[in-house]
């Protein structure tokens, strides 16, 4: 088995979610309004109450840059980055995601990043990135996360190489439990890959960066993702639905265990031809349970895909490879995780890779007649 150091910026998180050449529906994006998103978050978090973890320091509602000191840069993405923060008054520690709203009215991805925003705000689970609050200057929108100590699972996974059959059942179950909540929510999440789970101070994952994710009951033709965990359905422009998610995670579960996904070349074309021609070869000492469940998910025909039949997330959750896996003790976070990060206190930041700290601030808005350029947009 040979090991892939994924490229994290070049070929994984850059790929963009365009719209699909030539596809039916184009760009479309059904958000959910704005106003509903503060009642959303106001809900209880009740569901959660008992799981270690769950409990988010409260943050005043009018919020400014000036109200943070900004620390080290812990990701960066298309349309800006996300820094460690510390609230001045509370103390509390936070992750900062700036989005430069030159870069988003560029890419044309304002109706993306409204439904990040929005999306988010909407979501209350163990698994998934808290949203603390939002606040926009000139510049940038703000998006006020939950600071998650471990550092992102790609460098977890990069750093051992593959991992044992244990490790990678309980993560998999993780991301099964994430999926199985936002459809239940007819959310799509659209963007599996290990640079977008985060390890919390359990060790536990959280899933973040909900810049693709879309809320849809019925099936959409956006053309998002990164080449290796694509779909052949989001290829083929065919419309696609909560299958992409499923199918993602059966790219997750093999490279977990075998080191690298299934589907690997070093030209983006050449890895969508692997994806519809569908050969997936196993190495030997793959479990039986993990290679069942993974055929059951990579599966072009969604008719017939783990996950998109009338079973729904039930089947992938009761599947042999979950057998030993109790879902409810799972999302409580009573089953004893893979690995817990050592960190020294709230404010350390080592689990994250360096960062180069500036980017080259030059894009300011350019005011003319005193017009606020962004005015309206967000
Ligand atoms: C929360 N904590 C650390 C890093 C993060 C990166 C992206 C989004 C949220 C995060």
């Amino acid at each position: 088995v040979s090991f892939l150091v994924h490229q994290k910026e070049s070929s994984r998180t850059e790929s963009g979610c365009t719209p699909a050449r030539g596809s039916l529906g184009g760009n479309k994006v059904e958000g959910i309004g704005i106003e509903a998103v503060s009642y959303m978050m106001a809900s209880s978090r009740a569901d959660f109450e008992d799981t270690p973890g769950s409990d988010l320091p409260t943050l005043p509602d009018r919020l400014s840059l000036s109200d943070f000191a900004m620390g080290k840069t812990l990701g960066t993405g298309s349309f800006g980055r996300v820094r460690w923060a510390r609230h001045k008054d509370t103390g509390s520690v936070w992750a900062i995601k700036a989005l430069k709203k030159a870069e988003i009215v560029k890419l044309q991805q304002i109706e993306h990043m409204l439904s990040e925003r929005s999306i988010l705000g909407s979501l209350d689970h163990p698994f998934v990135v808290n949203l603390a609050g939002t606040f926009q200057d000139d510049k940038y929108i703000y998006l006020v996360l939950e600071y998650i100590i471990g550092g992102e699972f790609f460098t977890l996974l990069r750093n051992e190489g593959l991992l044992d059959n244990e490790d990678a059942r309980l993560y998999g179950a993780q991301v099964a439990a994430i999926f199985d909540y936002l459809h239940g929510k007819s959310i799509i999440y659209r963007d599996l890959k290990p640079e977008n789970l985060l390890l919390d101070k359990f060790g536990y994952l959280k899933i973040t960066d909900f810049g693709f994710a879309k809320v849809c009951k019925f099936k959409t033709y956006t053309l998002c993702g990164t080449p290796e965990y694509i779909a052949p359905e989001v290829l083929l422009s065919k419309g696609h639905g909560k299958g992409v998610d499923w199918w993602t995670l059966g790219i997750l579960l093999y490279e977990m265990l075998a080191g690298e996904p299934p589907f690997v070349a070093d030209d983006p074309m050449q890895i969508y031809q692997q994806i519809m021609e569908g050969r997936v070869v196993f190495p030997s000492h793959f479990d039986r349970g993990a290679r069942s469940l993974i055929k059951k998910l990579l599966v072009a025909d969604l008719t017939k895909r783990y996950g998109c039949l009338r079973g729904g997330a039930e089947d992938i959750k009761k599947h042999r490879y979950f057998k030993n896996v109790s879902f409810d003790r799972l999302l409580r976070r009573k089953l004893a995780a893979p690995s817990v990060p050592a960190v020294k206190g709230e404010d350390d930041t080592s689990a994250f890779d360096d960062y180069p700290e500036s980017d080259g601030e030059t894009e300011y808005p350019v005011y003319e007649d005193g017009v606020d350029p962004f005015a309206g947009h967000f």
